[in-house]
């Protein structure tokens, strides 16, 4: 009997638990326990870390799971890294589901830097009124640019203020609306957008309204894949999960 283990977080692992709860298939969603109330699933979830490569093994071999999609965000590099080791020592086939990175399109004003350092190095200079649409965890690496007015956007309420001396926080989850953050950006005359190459929808929404509103934007790489075999959309999963040829890598 199949056991999909979907390490989630992402609007795609929402959608394909949504596809084998349809489907009857067995499914754990994992969220790692980032944000307080992650997003209810229609499959069984569990939250937290697994403890390690060695945890996610554990994991793996206890609850008798028989597939692994890694369907995390770009960006969640150590959980797909993970990911990849474990299913390598079980044995367990491995699908990476993600969404292909954004390109400029027309009209777009993107400087493109490697990682969150060159981010905060290309933010040196005079102070600007930039929103730094990158969440919660890698706020702290642009105290080392205090001179800008900053608007953050948490998906929770810090326990903390954050340490960047000119603030102004916003506390909202996604997925975004073009119109909400069209007026978000002119509300706070932002100058500047500083994201990460996320993709999807769900992120999407001022990256349109930058373009509208012809504002630059700070767009950061994302790091490389695993090379885990990689597909983009819920129904090469279900083809996979038919017949799994190899450990996906
Ligand atoms: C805990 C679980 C779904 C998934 C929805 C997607 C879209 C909306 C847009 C901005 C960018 C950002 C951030 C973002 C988006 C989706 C997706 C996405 C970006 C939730 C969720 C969890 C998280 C974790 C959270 C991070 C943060 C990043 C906010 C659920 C809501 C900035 C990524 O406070 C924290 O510690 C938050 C941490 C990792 C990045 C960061 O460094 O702060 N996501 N986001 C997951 C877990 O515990 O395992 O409740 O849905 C999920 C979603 N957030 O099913 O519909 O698919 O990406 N998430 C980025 O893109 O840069 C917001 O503000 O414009
Ligand atoms: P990360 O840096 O790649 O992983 C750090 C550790 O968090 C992992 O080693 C693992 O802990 C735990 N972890 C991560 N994802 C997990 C999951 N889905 N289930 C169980 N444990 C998980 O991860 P991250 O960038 O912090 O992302 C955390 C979560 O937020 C993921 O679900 C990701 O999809 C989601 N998310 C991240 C971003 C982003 O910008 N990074 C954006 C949107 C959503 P152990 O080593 O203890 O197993």
């Amino acid at each position: 009997m199949a056991h999909i283990l979907i390490l989630g977080g992402t609007t795609e692992a929402s959608a394909l638990a949504n596809v084998l709860a349809e489907r009857g298939i067995p499914a754990t969603l994992s969220y790692a326990g980032r944000v307080a109330s992650p997003k209810p699933q229609p499959v069984p979830v569990r939250i937290g870390g697994f403890g390690g490569i060695e945890g996610l093994e554990r994991y793996i071999g206890a609850h008798g799971i028989t597939h692994l999609v890694d369907a995390t965000h770009p960006f969640a590099a150590t959980m797909s890294g993970h990911a990849l080791a474990a299913a390598q020592a079980t044995y367990t086939p491995l699908l990476t589901l993600t969404r292909r990175p954004w390109a400029p399109e027309s009209g777009d004003r993107w400087q493109t830097v490697p990682d969150i350092a060159a981010a905060v190095a290309r933010l040196a200079g005079p102070p600007r009124r930039v929103m730094l649409a990158l969440g919660r965890m890698h706020v702290e690496d642009f105290a080392a640019q205090p001179q800008h007015r900053y608007l953050l956007r948490f998906v929770d309420a810090p326990a903390q203020r954050p340490a960047l001396p000119d603030h102004h926080l916003v506390v909202d989850r996604g997925p975004f609306t073009v119109d909400g953050d069209t007026q978000l950006l002119r509300d706070h005359g932002v100058e500047l957008v500083v994201c990460k190459n996320a993709g999807g929808t769900g992120a999407q929404a001022k990256l349109v309204a930058a373009r509208r509103l012809g504002l630059p934007v700070l767009m950061i790489d994302r790091p490389p894949p695993t090379g885990a075999r990689l597909v983009h959309g819920v129904g090469e999963v279900l083809e996979w999960l038919r017949h799994p040829a190899d450990l996906g890598v």
